[in-house]
């Protein structure tokens, strides 16, 4: 039954809630825009950085109201860089006491389902309930965290990925949700064109990649900068780091058990993309299919996609951008 109190609090949510809108909306229209990949809706520049006005309003309530707490860890990345890998990884080390490969929850729900994107959570979007790990995540751009995450002294784990394997990648999965909402997906040459531009989601993708290295460097012991294709490499040595690194080190004992090696063939896109969670048309914060976020998982794959010309492209600009950062991608 509802009591007095309740209605007293829920005014107040209601009225700051108003307040949070229209101070919003106000924001929003002093914005720089762009039209974004497929003219569904418009990109807003907000602190240097590409977004659309659903996820916008995600980080800005976000850096008003997040409280992070110092046993947090936080796994950031730009879109299409390996966050679905991270999670379940993460997830997999965190509950490995409680849980074994034919236990895991990793079996029957979607990874992204165990750690919240902070953002979405603090957006108009239903949200899913945590499962009780100190994990969360972010595509929010370093430079914009909410200050909690840098005063609470919490972990961050970065996960990066080079630039033509994520543009191919967010290329087909932009173009497959557009698809499916029958609304038309641009062009691979517009589309291109405007993420060398640095015009897509949380774009700058270089911005957002070094913001975190620099980061990185100057706080290591709170920073874990990954490349997909290095832990692609070598996957088992990366777990342990990522166990070490968030305070659940792998025991001698686990490891003579391979523990580690069980985690990592668990998380692999083989594995997780054929479990019948991952297969289904179910949408993920009811816009997106879980299917979609399994597409090939591969290392190279921009060959089958970009022109040598547009590779050189990529390659140039990325080359320009990172020179003198000591980063490589
Ligand atoms: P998000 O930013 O929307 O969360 P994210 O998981 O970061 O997406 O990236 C999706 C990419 O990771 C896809 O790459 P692709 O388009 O080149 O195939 C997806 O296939 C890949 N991916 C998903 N799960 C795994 C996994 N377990 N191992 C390796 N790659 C994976």
């Amino acid at each position: 039954m509802e009591s007095r109190l309740d209605f007293v609090s829920e005014d107040i949510e209601n009225e700051k809630e108003y307040e949070f809108e229209k101070s919003f909306k106000q924001m929003i229209s002093t914005l720089p825009k762009r039209k974004s990949w497929g003219n569904r809706e418009d990109f807003y520049q907000y602190q240097g950085f590409w977004l659309h006005p659903t996820f916008l309003k995600g980080v800005v309530s976000a850096q008003q109201r997040f409280q992070a707490q110092p046993t947090d860890t936080i796994l950031c990345s730009i879109p299409k860089t390996g966050s679905t890998w991270l999670k379940s990884l993460v997830f997999a080390i965190l509950t490995r006491t409680s849980f074994d490969d034919s236990t895991t929850p990793l079996l029957s729900k979607f990874p992204h389902e165990f750690v919240p994107f902070i953002e979405l959570s603090h957006a108009d979007l239903p949200t899913y309930p945590d499962m009780g790990i100190p994990v969360l995540a972010t595509h929010v751009p370093y430079s914009s965290l909410p200050t909690s995450i840098i005063d609470s002294g919490c972990k961050l784990v970065y996960i990066c990925r080079n630039p033509k394997d994520s543009f191919v990648s967010l290329y087909h999965f932009n173009s497959t949700i557009l698809t499916s909402q029958n609304a038309q997906p641009p062009g691979l040459d517009e589309a291109f064109e405007l993420f060398c531009e640095g015009v897509s989601i949380y774009g700058p993708y270089w911005d957002h990649v070094l913001g975190y290295w620099k980061a990185s460097l100057e706080h290591p012991n709170k920073i874990l900068f990954l490349k997909y294709e290095e832990m692609k490499h070598d996957t088992i040595s990366y777990v342990k780091k990522l166990a070490d690194f968030i305070g659940y080190s792998f025991s001698s004992e686990e490891q003579q058990k391979e523990v580690p090696e069980k985690i990592v063939k668990m998380c692999s896109f083989e594995n997780l993309s054929n479990l019948e969670v991952n297969k289904r048309e179910e949408m993920y914060m009811g816009m997106i299919q879980h299917k979609m976020y399994f597409r090939k998982g591969k290392v190279g794959d921009w060959k089958n996609c970009l022109t040598s010309e547009m590779a050189q492209r990529l390659d140039q600009i990325t080359h320009q951008k990172l020179s003198g950062s000591g980063l490589s991608l």
